[in-house]
């Protein structure tokens, strides 16, 4: 007979049943925002996307405390840094969230927002202020080390390209089209390496490497926020990958937010089990069409979701194409 071993024992300490349960989170949010996609009111879908997850995520059976949200308590109304959600029965964990990952992807109708949900044992994802991260991230299957924030982008791509057996020609790169990456574009097509250029949305281009094949992208790297940053790193801790992250501090007041949130080494180069460790699981469910996941289809009869969830202890992941019959229900059940 199998010996019972309890759960903080074997590794997995998240019940299993959660994970479908957090697909209702993603998918709810998703067709918030997703009502507002096109309109050009990114405020109008955040807030939809914001209401729906908080009402979502009460449901869920944890005694929840979100580490990354929407904001500090002082400038978010809801889901803010450090609020409690569930119903306060279940286990204690943490959660990352973003309802709207791509506010102004949304209003534009462009590819790619996602909403986006992570949860993990309590203490095992990185509190990350709401600054900016240097960041850089590939998919499974290389080398371990293969490519370092602290090499040059060329070394990078250089090492990325001879472990995938190709040239460089053949890397595709995907970047933020900020002015602060102008070196860095520049670089990458010095050296011939291809660049997807995205006006938001690096979770989903952190997690676009992880399928090369169908998403055509290779490697992420440049500055994006530091709460997409762990929001990736929880979604690479579940598919594997690499990823590594610094925290771009300016200012005293952002290296004061950053020691407030427990991270003492402003300069430190978080790889991904700091960011995100233990068991972990991970939702995103697409807002608009992307490359691994289509938006939110409003048929005549139903509302249509396609989501991927994923979970570390496992590595299982899957993809949930699902149809709401009952609309009024979905929407203001
Ligand atoms: C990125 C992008 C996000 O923030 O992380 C970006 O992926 C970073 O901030 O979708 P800037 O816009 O200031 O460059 C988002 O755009 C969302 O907030």
């Amino acid at each position: 007979m199998n010996q019972y071993v309890p759960p903080e024992r074997s590794g997995r300490a998240l019940d299993r049943i959660l994970t479908l349960e957090l697909v209702r989170v993603t998918e709810r949010a998703a067709v918030a925002a997703a009502r507002h996609r096109g309109r050009g009111d990114e405020e109008a879908a955040d807030r939809a996307a914001v209401n729906a997850m908080r009402y979502e995520l009460n449901r869920l059976a944890i005694d929840g405390t979100v580490v990354i949200g929407e904001g500090e308590r002082d400038e978010a109304p809801m889901l803010y840094i450090g609020e409690e959600v569930g119903t306060r029965h279940g286990p204690k964990v943490d959660i990352a969230l973003d309802p709207l990952e791509g506010t102004t992807i949304c209003a534009k109708n462009l590819p790619n927002a996602l909403a986006v949900t992570a949860i993990a044992e309590t203490g095992h994802l990185l509190n990350a202020p709401d600054v900016y991260m240097d960041k850089i991230a590939i998919g499974p299957g290389y080398p371990e080390g293969i490519v370092d924030l602290d090499r040059t982008p060329t070394e990078n791509i250089r090492a990325l390209a001879g472990a995938k057996g190709v040239p460089v020609s053949e890397i595709t790169a995907c970047v933020l089209d900020r002015p602060r990456h102008e070196k860095l574009i520049a670089e990458l097509r010095s050296i011939g390496a291809a660049i997807r250029l995205i006006g938001d949305g690096d979770v989903a281009g952190i997690i676009h490497t992880t399928e090369p094949e169908t998403t055509g992208i290779d490697i992420c790297l440049g500055i994006g926020g530091a709460p997409e940053g762990v929001l990736a790193a929880a979604a690479l801790r579940c598919t594997g990958g690499q990823m590594q992250g610094r925290l771009v501090i300016s200012t005293d007041e952002q290296r004061e937010r950053a020691h407030r949130m427990g991270v003492q080494d402003v300069a430190h180069k978080f790889d991904l089990s700091e960011m995100a460790r233990g068991d972990v699981l991970f939702a995103a469910t697409g807002v608009t069409d992307g490359n691994l996941l289509a938006g939110v289809r409003f048929g005549r009869r139903s509302i249509t979701t396609h989501t991927v969830v994923m979970r570390a202890a496992s590595g299982t992941v899957r993809w949930i194409k699902a149809e709401h019959q009952d609309l009024e229900k979905f929407d203001n059940e």
